[in-house]
């Protein structure tokens, strides 16, 4: 085993990187080893009277029309525009959105089938589309520096230069990327889809200012489906639910509040300091409704749960009026089925991470509520949404005691190297901010570069909440805190979260496509604060 050219298992681990954040964050990283803190992340509060809990119903997102399905592809289009929404009842929200709605529209795919989205930029600054989770060439992985701009001379002058590459503001230090492809007003981009059936999600990425965008509302979900899923018998149709929980706080005049550097987020990244570990709303929305109830069958349901969150973690029960907690068994993980499932009642979910859950209220009293709650919130964010189990109902549905059967089977010994990243506070160009192996994000620079088809394992530390997300490829967990994987660690993940003080070791073949390719943490500020590593796949 052997270490990258570019990252020495030294350098990698960034000794002496834990500069700063003492003040944001209370801690040094070896603080964090001692006090392990809860949150990471400060809490901004709503100017607002927030509505009572359970009372608005649980909104879908609809699913995206095709413009075309010729030629063994589907084709979309996506609008990303403003528009006024209602998130709390009788408050106006101006958000940025994919197609005028929050969440954006779903787009349901079959595993193969190739799908290209035409996305048209009608906001007021450049854009990034990422599919969360897609197995897709570098051209359309959406890159941060390969910007969507909106449509107009003046923005072409504003961003585009002498006309090629992009300057990125580098979380404050100006860098030049030849290589970035910058568009303007359309882009496509084309997923092959070539991977197991999932729940992806396509949120904004653009350099700098992810943060905030998807805080604003630019993210969406995308399924990806096969015949072989389909065939398990799983509760589907209005018995199978999307739930994207985010939290968000509203400003006086029903905007959404953010504490960004700067307001227009095109120039200056970053939030104001005492939200540097990362912004926490005060309001929980689930698809874009605060503390919403869905009035449910006595039956199975598969809730397909993402947490859209920018920094806030989660740990759901579902609970009875009576205080029981019904079981959350877990079907899929980030990247698709499990091969078994696993019964849960307490369910831990980081930024980005998906989970794949059925929940059975066949022996709820009819009428009676399920809170489902997040034990790590306090008063009214200990709250996530409702059941009303309303009708007494058939259930075909059942959950097979083998899910799947192609689950890659890496093992440590397939391993052809091993790395180390040390994912911790620290000093960037513009001041105080987030590394990785004690270097900010460079787009220039290449920080790993790896073999078509090598499998590696990967040992990741973290000095806070850090969860750890790898583009183009899933992983398994192997091992955290040096003990085996936690029971919700298992199953094809592409995103995992390191507590405070922990290591956490993965495994992954890098396969696919060849191209530059990222991992960032998923605490979105955190990414703009320079947390984010080029993955070269050669
Ligand atoms: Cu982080």
């Amino acid at each position: 085993m052997r270490d990258s050219r570019g990252m020495t298992r030294r350098r990698a681990l960034g000794i002496g990187g834990a500069l700063g954040l003492t003040a944001a964050a209370g801690l040094t990283s070896a603080g964090a080893l001692a006090r392990r803190p809860a949150i990471t992340g400060a809490v901004l509060r709503s100017a607002v009277p927030l509505p009572p809990p359970f009372q608005v119903p649980l909104p879908i997102p609809a699913v995206l029309k095709p413009v075309s399905t010729s030629g063994g592809a589907d084709r979309y289009e996506i609008t990303q525009r403003e528009a006024s929404v209602e998130i709390l009842p009788g408050v106006t929200t101006p958000m940025w959105t994919y197609a005028g709605t929050f969440p954006g529209p779903t787009i349901e795919s079959r595993r193969g089938r190739p799908v290209t989205v035409s996305h048209r930029n009608e906001l007021p600054v450049p854009t990034v589309v990422h599919l969360h989770g897609g197995r897709t060439p570098a051209a359309s992985d959406g890159y941060p520096t390969d910007l969507l701009l909106p449509g107009g001379r003046q923005e072409r002058s504003l961003h585009m230069g002498q006309g090629s590459g992009h300057t990125a503001h580098g979380s404050g230090h100006a860098m030049h990327d030849p290589r970035a492809v910058v568009t303007e007003l359309t882009r496509d981009y084309t997923f092959p889809l070539d991977q197991r059936p999932a729940l992806l999600w396509y949120h904004d990425h653009r350099m700098d200012f992810t943060a905030p965008a998807i805080w604003r509302g630019l993210a969406g979900l995308h399924i990806v489906r096969d015949d072989a899923e389909d065939a398990l018998g799983l509760p589907a149709g209005p018995r199978e639910l999307p739930l994207v929980i985010a939290d968000r706080a509203f400003a006086a005049d029903g905007g959404l509040a953010y504490p960004a550097l700067d307001p227009t987020l095109r120039v200056r990244p970053g939030v104001r300091e005492p939200y540097l570990a990362g912004v926490l709303g005060d309001v929980i929305l689930v698809n874009g409704a605060p503390w919403p109830v869905h009035e449910a069958d006595a039956a199975r349901y598969r809730l397909r749960i993402l947490n859209a969150s920018n920094a806030r973690h989660y740990e759901l029960e579902a609970v009875t009026s009576d205080g029981r907690r019904l079981d959350l068994v877990q079907i899929g993980a980030d990247q698709g089925l499990l091969a078994a499932p696993v019964v849960h009642t307490l369910l831990p979910i980081a930024p980005a991470e998906r989970y794949d859950v059925v929940v059975d209220f066949s022996g709820v009293p009819i009428g009676g509520l399920v809170r489902v709650v997040n034990r790590l919130g306090s008063g009214r964010t200990r709250d996530v949404m409702a059941f009303r189990v309303a009708h007494k109902a058939s259930d075909g549905s059942r959950v097979p005691r083998t899910l799947s059967a192609d689950l890659p089977a890496w093992r440590r010994s397939d391993a052809v190297r091993v790395r180390d990243f040390a994912f911790r506070a620290g000093r960037t160009h513009a001041g105080r901010g987030w590394l990785i192996g004690g270097l900010p994000f460079d787009p220039a620079r290449t920080d790993v570069t790896t073999r078509l088809g090598d499998v590696e394992v990967w040992r990741l530390v973290a000095d806070v909440h850090h969860p750890v997300h790898l583009h183009l490829v899933g992983f398994r967990v192997l091992s955290r805190g040096g003990r085996p994987p936690l029971p919700h660690d298992g199953g094809l993940k592409d995103t995992v979260s390191l507590r405070p003080g922990e290591a956490v070791e993965i495994v992954t073949r890098f396969d696919g496509y060849r191209g530059r390719y990222l991992f960032h943490c998923h605490n979105a500020e955190h990414e703009d604060m320079g947390m984010m590593a080029n993955l070269e796949i050669v």
